[in-house]
């Protein structure tokens, strides 16, 4: 972290001891399928690059052996829980840091040419091999990052490599937003990005705004102007209207409370590809992990507790002081040492779920966030056997 973490490129070599792919091409391939699916396919046939948006048809997405294509499948870590456990050793950073797994294939030659991304990402070689190249981003005089114009792509003009190195599987390279880099598949691979967001102070700003504009409670003053003289020139802004307008905007104060939890909220929105199936089943049938020996727990009855319960791989949760985020909402005041636990191992079992579930307020969120498919049951966690 104080070395290579937002600042240089890090190479780990075989940084997964018995490396081993968590999905094969084929499940990759059968993803750009479907239409609930973000994928591309990027081809440099004779030069010429090509991008197309997914769901492809089978046929469509070249056979490994064809040359300089790759297909980019986003959101795996969302729809495969082996894909989404190769998150857990990043966990040395927020989880309100992450985005999300991006796996590519690619035939001989493929890649996406000399680019520069604005998100952090750690790059593990999962099949095959690949050579990476980095180097300066070459900038246009105004600042930005000098393309090559009238591409499909974002693809750097005069790219100048100045280091250089050739990943097997198990291998992974970070690298630090703004770095300029090039991947080219030797012979047909698979890679996999892990991948951190950062907000942008104008993505922030277009959602808090758009918060408050919404906001039905607090106080909204109307310009009034009794007592203007009447005008001859009416093109002209009225002084007193300019003023009260800029009054408004720089003496703008949000409430920080009501801003606390907007950013809580904001930071664990579920992404906007996520829909989750909630259950009108009461919890403790025979599908949600009670194994049916012992009374369920529907809350009323203060019945027992499922053996363990873990977030979906799609929940996303935070908590600060005492407002605990759950995928886009704030339990104020719930943020309790249980519920900070299962944000921060995404699992709880055994006696501090029992005594979670003794709690009527913990129970009522669980049975909820159950309900919900926010948290699964699970009766047949390995953690819990033990
Ligand atoms: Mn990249």
């Amino acid at each position: 972290m104080r070395r290579h973490w937002q600042r240089r490129p890090l190479l780990v070599r075989q940084a997964f001891a018995d490396w081993r792919a968590p999905m094969g091409s084929d499940a990759v391939r059968r993803l750009a399928t479907r239409d609930d699916v973000q994928s591309r396919l990027v081809t440099a046939i004779d030069g010429q690059w090509r991008l197309a948006h997914g769901p492809f048809s089978p046929t469509r997405i070249p056979s490994a052996r064809r040359a300089d294509w790759t297909l980019l499948v986003q959101g795996v870590d969302r729809l495969d829980d082996r894909v989404h456990a190769l998150l857990e050793p990043f966990r040395f950073l927020s989880d309100a840091r992450l985005d999300d797994v991006m796996i590519s294939i690619a035939g001989d030659g493929g890649g996406v040419g000399p680019h520069v991304d604005s998100y952090d990402v750690f790059l593990i070689q999962a099949e095959g091999r690949r050579r990476w190249r980095t180097g300066p981003t070459p900038r246009s005089a105004r600042g930005a990052p000098a393309l090559i114009e009238g591409l499909p792509l974002k693809i750097l003009a005069d790219f100048q490599p100045d280091d250089e190195w050739i990943v097997e599987p198990g291998d992974m390279l970070y690298l630090p937003p703004g770095w300029a880099h090039e991947g080219v598949a030797l012979g047909a691979c698979m890679t996999i990005s892990i991948g951190f967001r950062a907000p942008s102070r104008r993505e922030f700003l277009r959602a808090w705004l758009a918060e408050c504009a919404d906001d039905p409670g607090g106080a909204d003053p109307r310009f009034g102007d009794a007592g203007t003289a009447a005008t001859t020139t009416p093109a002209a802004l009225p002084p007193g209207l300019v003023t009260t307008l800029r009054g408004w905007a720089a003496g703008w104060r949000p409430d920080d409370t009501q801003l606390d939890r907007f950013i809580g909220r904001y930071l664990t929105e579920p992404h906007p590809d996520v829909w989750f199936e909630g259950t009108a089943e009461g919890i403790g049938d025979d599908e949600s992990g009670n194994d049916g020996s012992r009374p369920a727990g529907d809350g009323a009855d203060g019945g027992m507790p499922p053996s363990c319960v873990r977030l979906d791989r799609r929940s996303r949760a935070a908590y600060r002081g005492r407002d605990f985020f759950l995928n886009g909402e704030c339990f104020a005041g719930a943020a309790s040492a249980s519920l900070k636990s299962l944000a921060d191992r995404r699992s709880l079992e055994g006696q501090v779920l029992q005594r979670a579930w003794r709690r009527p307020a913990e129970r009522a969120l669980l049975i909820e966030w159950l309900q919900s498919g926010w948290l699964t049951a699970r009766p047949d966690c390995d953690e819990c056997a033990t």
